[in-house]
């Protein structure tokens, strides 16, 4: 499919009806769609495999078998057989939601009625113009014994078995939801700055309301933030929120009814961490923030996906800085976005914000689309600046309010709103590829002037051999040798290919502080003497370029050693240095302690061209905690005895900066006493985080046998807690023990491949073992095969999804290449394998 064949509908959609009587195995759907015509040609629906259908009637009247067609996959009725002007078409299909297990469309999570619609999940409900671009109005009736039921909107009347709902705003067929179970609410009230009083309910699996409340309190926050924020309120009487527990994604925002992975709501300080409780406050956020920028303004087809995805990622981004701490959750973003999303362009299957072609949209809910569309949205704010941005998404909503959009209508508001031309910063959304960004100093002492010489350039990305400059905002302040700022914070606006731009008045030669708040997704290549960029470290106002300066510290430290080399004197005297510095936010002190992972490891070798060895990396990645435990013991046992939290638990960020500092020290310490410490902290844990914080270093130090046989125990019953059992084994577990670990794991009866998580859970926590994924025998790439082949035919999303762990193949050795072809042809073999599968294994194979 491709973005220039778009065509509008030739149809006009008034409203949608649907009736629906549910049942296991036959459910039925009776649908009402009142149309008009606004152009010719035959009236063109989409339908999946699994509609049984039963009637086809226009205005009451069955459609003439001559001028019906039902194929695979649409149900076409010819021009002739069409009124002119309005007319009603009504179906009625049966569906099988037990047999789903695709979790596209209607299923059965845990006795629980439910839908996933987005992309193209309503057509395997009935026929339909399955577009975002078709909006309409929906009145639902649901019939069903179940005593809740619910769909998108406001209640309109319900009785016994059965209940309508009426959702006012048009919308188009992927934010459909329905919810049929024996559920639970835990319930609230928000009122509007407007005075509109809203019920709130965050519906639960009887037995879960005391996991269900901080779901609750992070939607308030969420309601409050954007009124104040984005000036957006909310628009319907309810608001719902269904946890369950199988789930593709994480979760979805239909109208007035999300339907969450049960992991983004339950949360307790037994079950949960804390990086569990940030991801629920700011999931819930995002999915609520889709209310405008998505439900509202919806995209006009799936390669605008980003047009919603990349704005909301954005928006929740900004809800947590303002929550938490914004030093801090930049650095975490930049985290993923390099391990995610960079890796993801170095690659196989790069591709822009924006793709011009698809063969599978479910496919293209990707690292890009989210991530970098949220850091092509902040390199648009900083370049307008604050006041821009405000008026730029004052006009957006007003515009187009009620309309499904493009990129080209997203950048054109802030054209208007501001008087830029945006011409070439559009390239951010159609190329693919992370550039390079060369920075050289002239430094002329008599002039006191030093001039910043730029080059840009980005490596060719399948499909796109040429890639033209992008406007680059590139961050930068000037630091003196005894660290004081001489120059505060400048952006650059690099337009060219190379670039040059001078600081004057300068009285000694400063030290650059490059890309300030990572101000561009950009990777930079600079000569930088250790001394600066221990200057840096210690010394930078800029908390980002901070934690940048010791973190591309320890990635040389960690590429040298990998390659052979001792390790680096000058990583552990910082180290110390930040040690030493008693007013550091814990959080940030965690994240100064963070040594880049092995994947990050690998993939900055590759980028330097040379050939990771994942043995080596490992190696040396632990050698170097080993040294920095030594040289620092004393210190980080301080940290630990300082950093352990009163008593109640909370999961704020003044808590959980505390607990991540603590656990930071115990990794760091459990390479040198056999994981002592770490068996103390798990005998006296009071809350989930320091249990696997502590756990993951028992593992590491092959003690964890009590543990393990306690959380089992303990946990047998609960699906999430378990999930953590099933990824932390094989992640934390010595290179050469994952693959038996994961081997066991997946032979437990435990081990259900239908439920999308716990698939994740382990297949995942197996591949984020780096040497053991990419041992040099091929058997962590077979082990992947093994199971992608086996929940293909199950759960083709979930298979497709999980082939990104193969991605990376063409970084490594000839030996490792060849194993991980043949891994990926073997699946690419496969008889019936699905369209999901085969996109993504012909791309990573390309
Ligand atoms: N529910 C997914 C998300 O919010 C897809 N829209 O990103
Ligand atoms: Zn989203």
């Amino acid at each position: 499919r491709f973005l220039a064949d778009y065509r509008p509908w030739p149809f006009r959609l008034i409203e949608t009806r649907l009736d629906i009587t549910l049942a296991p195995r036959g459910s039925c759907v009776r649908s009402e769609l009142a149309l008009e015509r606004t152009g010719p040609g035959p009236l063109v629906l989409d339908g999946g495999a699994g509609l049984h259908t039963l009637s086809v009637c226009i205005d009451g009247a069955a459609v003439p078998p001559e001028a019906l067609a039902i194929g695979g996959e649409a149900l076409t009725i010819g021009d002739r057989a069409l009124p002119e002007g309005r007319f009603t078409l009504s179906c009625t299909v049966e569906i099988d939601p037990e047999a789903n297990t695709a979790l596209e469309g209607l299923y059965l999570s845990g006795g629980i009625f439910c839908t996933q619609c987005e992309a193209e999940g309503f057509r395997h409900i009935t026929w339909y113009p399955d577009r975002p671009d078709v909006m309409a109005p929906f009145r639902v009736t649901l019939r069903s014994d179940m005593p809740v039921l619910l769909s998108n909107g406001n209640p309109v009347a319900s009785g016994p078995g059965w209940a309508e709902w009426h959702d006012p705003w048009p919308k188009p067929a992927y934010l459909f939801a329905l919810v049929a179970g024996d559920l639970r609410a835990v319930s609230g009230r928000f009122a509007t700055s407007s005075g509109r009083e809203v019920a709130l309910n965050v519906w639960v699996r009887p037995g879960d309301e005391d996991r269900a409340g901080f779901a609750l309190e992070s939607l308030v926050k969420a309601m409050r933030w954007d009124e104040t924020a984005y000036g957006r309120e909310y628009d319907l009487d309810v608001f719902n929120i269904v946890a369950v527990d199988d789930f593709n994604m994480g979760a979805m925002e239909n109208k007035g009814l999300n339907i969450f992975n049960s992991r983004l709501v339950l949360a307790s300080p037994e079950t949960a961490t804390d990086s569990d409780y940030e991801r629920i406050e700011a999931v819930i956020a995002h999915e609520y923030f889709h209310n405008w920028t998505g439900n509202r303004i919806t995209c006009r087809d799936w390669f605008q996906l980003c047009l919603k995805e990349g704005l909301t990622v954005f928006r929740d981004q900004q809800f947590t800085s303002d929550m938490r701490s914004a030093a801090v959750k930049r650095i975490e973003d930049v985290v993923t976005l390099r391990a995610r999303q960079f890796r993801e362009d170095a690659g196989p299957l790069a591709h822009p914000p924006r793709p011009d072609r698809y063969e599978e949209i479910n496919n293209f809910y990707t690292a890009t689309v989210y991530e970098k569309g949220a850091e092509v949205i902040g390199m648009l704010r900083r370049l307008v600046g604050d006041d821009g941005y405000r008026r730029a998404l004052d006009l957006y909503f007003d515009r187009h309010d009620g309309q499904a959009c493009t990129i080209e209508d997203w950048l054109k508001v802030f054209e208007d709103a501001t008087g830029r031309d945006l011409t070439q910063f559009k390239r951010w959304y159609t190329d693919a590829g992370t550039p390079r960004l060369t920075m050289a100093e002239d430094w002329d002492q008599g002039a006191g002037r030093l001039t910043l010489r730029f080059r840009q350039d980005t490596a060719p990305t399948p499909g796109q051999p040429d890639k033209p400059p992008r406007v680059i905002p590139i961050a930068v302040g000037l630091l003196s040798p005894n660290g004081d700022e001489v120059v505060p914070t400048r952006v650059l606006e690099m337009t060219d290919a190379e670039q040059s731009f001078a600081f004057d008045g300068l009285g000694g030669r400063p030290v650059v502080s490059l890309l300030r708040g990572f101000s561009a997704p950009v990777t930079v290549d600079r000569r930088i003497s250790r001394s600066e960029r221990a200057l840096l470290v210690a010394h930078d106002t800029d908390p980002f370029a901070r934690w940048e300066a010791a973190d591309s510290l320890a990635m040389d430290s960690l590429v040298a050693m990998a390659a052979g080399a001792g390790s680096d004197p000058a990583l552990s005297y910082a180290y110390g240095g930040v040690l030493a510095e008693r007013a550091m936010d814990p959080a940030f002190l965690a994240l100064m302690l963070r040594l880049p992972a092995e994947d990050e490891i690998a993939a900055e070798m590759a980028r330097r061209g040379a050939v990771p060895d994942p043995d080596a990396i490992h190696r040396a990645r632990e050698a170097l905690m080993t040294e920095l435990a030594t040289d620092h013991a004393r210190v980080l046992d301080q940290i630990m005895a300082e950093m352990d939290c009163p008593l109640p638990y909370a999961p704020d960020a003044a808590q959980s900066g505390a607990r991540s500092a603590r656990l930071a020290a115990l990794a760091l310490l459990s390479r040198i006493d056999g994981g002592e410490r770490a068996q103390a902290v798990w005998d006296r844990a009071g809350n989930m985080t320091e249990r696997m914080g502590a756990l993951t270093q028992l593992i590491r130090a092959g003690r964890a046998e009590g543990a393990l046989a306690w959380m089992e125990q303990r946990f047998a019953g609960n699906r999430l807690v378990m999930d953590k059992f099933f990824t932390v084994q094989p992640m934390a577990a010595a290179p050469d023990r994952a693959l038996p670990v994961a081997r066991a794991l997946a032979a437990r009866p435990d081990f259900d491949i239908r439920n999308p998580n716990r698939f994740r859970a382990l297949i995942g926590g197996f591949g984020a073992n780096h040497a053991a994924l990419h041992a040099a025998d091929g058997s962590g790439y077979d082990f992947v095969a093994d199971w992608l082949i086996r929940i293909d035919p199950v759960n083709p999303q979930i298979a497709a999804r999980m082939c990104s762990l193969l991605e990376t193949w063409p970084r490594y050795d000839e030996g490792r290449r060849a194993h991980a072809r043949r891994a990926l042809e073997r699946i690419a073999a496969l008889p019936g394998l699905s369209g999901n599968t085969a996109e993504m294994v012909t791309r990573i194979l390309a």
